[in-house]
């Protein structure tokens, strides 16, 4: 994957990418007191582009801001429009979008209100984020010696850079010990979601995923809670135990950058057959199909280019 591209936009202005810098002293850099998104923008089979479920990100990390204490310095408006603007002028026509707004320099130290906000916007191509073999066969998951956070400790419905340090620790713990992706229990001992995706496990075709305890509330997993109804399968928003994971029937990731990923394995036990199960194939069909743009009940979901 390379981040190259032509232009990042920065506090309003599109810099070209070598020049999109910022200075070591950074609040941000010190305090993690940033908060981003992750959006994907498709090539539709009619040849035209599309950011998937703009306004959802965008409101999110207006969210984000509003919990934290520190909103962006411009409108929502102003936001989407430069999302839009910064796939353009880099020619993409699929690629994965990365607003991050971030406390600058100014004052050190944990108390900083007066320092600045800065939003930068850059666009990049990014194929399959559990790898092409993965999204199509299942993935290898263990669940993580690190534990989610508690909500009273982060803010876990707020996509705080500092939140993500908790991430990092479960994904490399995991990698290194050679599976594909870490599941993270929360505080009590539930599935909460993985570093970078939410969890649903199917058991005699019902589908359930964790409800709104600590985790990031999933753009992608509310578009597959959506689909799944639609397609007439029994939803459950509801905490379950590892044992639970461990014995469904099929389990599968989703998220911006994951998709919708099945998994085959969690610590070593096959789940189900060990392949992708037909409700997880019939959701990322359906998921697939909508990206596209070929699915018209859907289109709600898609801002062209
Ligand atoms: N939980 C976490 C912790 C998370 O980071 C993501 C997205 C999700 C759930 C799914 O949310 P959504 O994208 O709205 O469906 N993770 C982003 C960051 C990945 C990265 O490595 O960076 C993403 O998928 O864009």
């Amino acid at each position: 994957m390379s981040l190259k591209s032509e232009k990042i936009w920065l506090d309003g202005e599109m810099v070209p990418w070598e020049e999109a810098k910022v200075h070591v002293l950074t609040h941000a850099l010190h305090y993690g007191t940033g908060y981003f998104e992750g959006i994907r923008c498709y090539s539709l089979a009619d040849g035209r582009s599309a950011v998937f479920r703009l306004d959802e990100h965008v409101r999110r990390l207006f969210d984000s801001g509003q919990i934290l204490g520190f909103p962006p310095p411009c409108t929502a408006e102003k936001i989407k429009q430069a999302i839009l603007d910064t796939i353009r002028v880099n020619g993409l026509k699929e690629c994965y979008v990365r607003p991050l707004a971030f406390v600058g320099l100014g004052e050190m130290g944990l108390y900083a209100p007066d320092n600045p906000i800065h939003v930068m916007i850059a666009a990049w191509p990014w194929g399959a984020y559990l790898g092409d073999e993965g999204i199509k066969n299942g993935i290898r998951a263990k669940v993580s010696s690190y534990a989610r956070h508690h909500v009273n400790v982060m803010m876990t419905k707020s996509k705080v850079s500092g939140n993500y340090v908790n991430s990092v620790l479960a994904k490399s713990e995991v990698k290194k010990a050679g599976y594909d992706e870490a599941v993270m229990l929360d505080t009590e001992g539930y599935v909460a979601e993985a570093s970078g995706e939410n969890v649903f496990i199917v058991r005699e075709r019902r589908v359930k995923t964790t409800p709104f305890t600590s985790i990031l509330p999933g753009i992608t997993r509310d578009s597959v809670l959506t689909i799944a109804r639609d397609k007439g399968y029994e939803v459950q928003e509801e905490r379950f135990t590892r044992d639970e994971l461990y014995t469904a029937d099929e389990a599968f990731f989703t998220g911006t950058a994951a998709e919708l990923t099945p998994i085959r394995e969690v610590d070593n036990r096959k789940i189900g057959g060990g392949c992708p199960g037909p409700v997880t194939l019939d959701l990322q069909q359906t998921f697939f199909s909508i990206i596209k743009g070929k699915d018209k009940k859907y289109t709600r979901w898609l801002t062209y280019l």
